[in-house]
C-alpha cells in the first residue's frame, strides 16, 4: 500500500464523515494568505484592542520577546513565569539556554559559541523535512496523526507522513501530535534530540511517576494549513513549543475571556468549518468585528488578542489559562512539552485534585516527601475551599473510574486537529 491509500484511510477513521477534505480550495488560497502575514513589519506583532486603534504595531510586550544568550532563568521565572507573560525565547535549540560559568564581572553575557555548541540540539540536524522522510529509523516509525470516535490513536509511519506532507491539497491536513516516546527504542531516540530548556526544568508532575502522569510531551510535524483550534492547556498547565522547522501563526487570548467569545460562538455560519485555518482566515477577523461593533461591552469586555509568527528556532511560552491557536503557515516540526512549576502549582493543584483524583492523591503523597511547602499550599487550598480530598487508597467505592468530565482532562483532546463536528454535505 502506498502513501496515498495510507493517507486516506487515515482521514477515513479520524473524521469519517467528511467526504471532501479539499472542498474549501485553501491548497490554492494559503500561499497568497501566508506570504502577506510573513510579510508583515515588526516580526508578524499584531495586537488588537477595541479601544478604537485596530492594530498597532505593538511594544512586544506580549509576547515578550528574550534572548536566551542574556536571559537568565532566575529572571525568566521573576519577571515572566511568575506575572505569567506569554514570550518568545530565542536561541534555546542553538544551546544558549544553559547558564555557563561567570568569566567575568559581567557575568551572563559572557557565554561563548564554544558553550553554546556543546549543548546544541541534535534536532536541529535531524528533524529536517529531508532527514525526516530519508531517516533510515525515523522513517518506519508509526507516528499519531489522528483519533477515531473512540479516542484511539490513528498513526501513519512517518515516511508515508512526509509524503502526504509534501503532496496533499487538504484544507486541513491530517498533523502529527505523537507523544509516545516512551514506547520504544526508535521513539526514544527523539528525546535525545532536543533538551527540556532550563527555563522550564522545574516539572512537578515527575514525581508521580512516568507511568501515571498525563501526557506531556509532544513531537509535532504539521504540513502547511494544518494546526491547532482555540484551546487552554489541561490541568491549567504552561507549556513551551520549540520550532525547528518552518513558521507558525499564533494568536493568544488572556486567561479573563470567555470561551464562547475566543471559539466565537455565534459568529460560524452553518455548514462553515473551524478547523485552525478557518479559525485564522475567517472566525478570527468576525470576532475582531464583533469586538469593536460591541464597543469593548458585554462578552468582549476587557477584549484583547495577540498575534504573532513563531520562526525556526524558537520557543513560544504559554503561561497557564491563556487562550491560543495555531496555524502552520509552512510545512512545520516542533517539540512541545507541558508543565506544573512552583509558579503555576495553585491553579495546577485546583484542577488536578477535582480531573485526576487518584493522581492528586499521589502527588500529595509525594510532594510531602520532597517538596512539604508545596504540600501545606495544596491543603492550604483545600480548606480555603472546603474541598475534601475522598480519594481512598485502599481502593474503596471512590477509585473507581473516572467520571465522563475526568477523563476528558486525560489527554489534551481539542488539541490534536480533532474535527469539528460540523459535517458537511457534499453536493452529488
Ligand atoms: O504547535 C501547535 O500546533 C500548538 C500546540 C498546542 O497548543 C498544544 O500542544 O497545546
Ligand atoms: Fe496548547
Amino acid at each position: 500500500m502506498g502513501w496515498r491509500t495510507k493517507a486516506e484511510n487515515a482521514k477515513k477513521g479520524h473524521r469519517s464523515s467528511l467526504k471532501d477534505w479539499a472542498c474549501d480550495g485553501f491548497h490554492k488560497t494559503f500561499p497568497e494568505y501566508s506570504q502577506k502575514i510573513l510579510n508583515l513589519e515588526n516580526l508578524g506583532y499584531q495586537h488588537f484592542t477595541t479601544n478604537g486603534e485596530r492594530y498597532h504595531p505593538c511594544n512586544r510586550t506580549i509576547p515578550a520577546r528574550l534572548d536566551a544568550k542574556v536571559t537568565s532563568p532566575k529572571e525568566f521565572h521573576e519577571k515572566y513565569e511568575a506575572k505569567s507573560i506569554p514570550c518568545v525565547i530565542t536561541n534555546i535549540p542553538q544551546g544558549y539556554d544553559i547558564p555557563s560559568p561567570p568569566r567575568s564581572k559581567d557575568g551572563q553575557n559572557s557565554k561563548s559559541d564554544n558553550d553554546a555548541s556543546a549543548h546544541r540540539w541534535r534536532a536541529l540536524d535531524r528533524w529536517t523535512l529531508d532527514n525526516l522522510q530519508d531517516d533510515p529509523e525515523l522513517r518506519e516509525r508509526a507516528l499519531k496523526c489522528g483519533e477515531d470516535d473512540d479516542e484511539k490513536s490513528i498513526r501513519m509511519k512517518l515516511k508515508h507522513f512526509m509524503r502526504y506532507l509534501q503532496n496533499n491539497i487538504d484544507d486541513s491536513p491530517l498533523y502529527i501530535f505523537d507523544s509516545s516516546f516512551d514506547e520504544d527504542r526508535l521513539a526514544k531516540t527523539l528525546l535525545e534530540d532536543y533538551r527540556v530548556p532550563s527555563y522550564f526544568n522545574e516539572d512537578l508532575f515527575r514525581l508521580v511517576g512516568e507511568k501515571r502522569r498525563p501526557p506531556y510531551r509532544w513531537f509535532l510535524v504539521g504540513p502547511e494549513r494544518s494546526g491547532t483550534c482555540v484551546h487552554i492547556d489541561p490541568l491549567a498547565t504552561s507549556a513551551w513549543n520549540t520550532l525547528i522547522v518552518g513558521q507558525k501563526r499564533w494568536v493568544l487570548f488572556p486567561p479573563h475571556l470567555s470561551k464562547s467569545t475566543v471559539k466565537g460562538k455565534g459568529l460560524i455560519k452553518k455548514g462553515e468549518d473551524d478547523e485552525a485555518v478557518h479559525y485564522f482566515t475567517t472566525i478570527l477577523p468576525r470576532i475582531k468585528e464583533a469586538a469593536i461593533r460591541s464597543g469593548g461591552t458585554g462578552k468582549y469586555e476587557g477584549f484583547e488578542c495577540y498575534e504573532f509568527t513563531q520562526f525556526e528556532g524558537e520557543t513560544v511560552y504559554i503561561p497557564n489559562g491563556w487562550w491560543h491557536a495555531v496555524l502552520n503557515l509552512s510545512h512545520t516540526v516542533g517539540v512541545t512539552q507541558n508543565f506544573c512549576s512552583q509558579r503555576n502549582f495553585d491553579e495546577v493543584w485546583v484542577k488536578t485534585r477535582t480531573g485526576r483524583k487518584k493522581m492528586a492523591y499521589k502527588w500529595l503523597k509525594q510532594l510531602e516527601e520532597q517538596y512539604p511547602h508545596l504540600a501545606e499550599r495544596a491543603k492550604e487550598l483545600n480548606s480555603r475551599d472546603d474541598f475534601v480530598m475522598k480519594y481512598d487508597p485502599n481502593g474503596g467505592a471512590l477509585s473507581k473510574k473516572p467520571r465522563e468530565s475526568e477523563s476528558q482532562e486525560r489527554t489534551k483532546t481539542s488539541h490534536s486537529p480533532k474535527r469539528s463536528k460540523v459535517e458537511r454535505v457534499v453536493s452529488p
